[in-house]
């Protein structure tokens, strides 16, 4: 009989410790998570660029830049929208990165080398506008019967 109660004892304390721990490790990933949100920095600019595959090259720059939370490329508007840790990193080191894929942005041109091996439908044009409304696409409404 005193076997007995002493293994529930065991179990008991072991349980209780196990339920200690874990309480703990949830309450540092909440509060870890919180500080990261705030830290957070949203900046959209302009990058030129033709189709999808652009859209994902450009992404995936982005992204490789340390601290970069998420990329998003307007393939209509000519414009990103990023989400970053300013504490990792700045502006201008996603503007590099991009740049360094080929992709001209607001701030940096596109790297000719990179530029040069980019698929023929990717060779954009230099001279293309950025930061387009995507609501500029001009069509005619005139006859349509209201
Ligand atoms: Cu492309």
């Amino acid at each position: 009989m005193k076997k007995v109660i002493l293994s529930v004892v065991a179990i008991a304390a072991l349980g209780l410790t196990s339920c200690k721990n874990e309480t703990k490790k949830v309450e540092d990933t909440t509060t870890t998570e919180v500080s990261k949100e705030i830290a957070m920095t949203d900046l959209s600019f302009g990058v030129r660029g033709n189709c999808g595959m652009c859209k994902s090259t450009i992404e995936k720059a982005a992204n490789s830049v340390e601290g970069v939370a998420s990329a998003n490329w307007d393939v209509d508007k000519k414009k990103i929208d990023v989400s970053f840790d300013d504490s990792k990193t700045d502006a201008m080191a996603i503007h590099k990165a991009i740049a360094a894929s080929g992709y001209d942005t607001e701030k940096v041109a596109g790297s000719e080398e990179a530029y040069k091996d980019l698929p023929g439908c990717c060779k954009y044009d230099h001279e293309m506008m950025m930061n387009q409304s995507g609501e500029e696409k001009e069509e005619d409404h005139s006859d349509h019967d209201h």
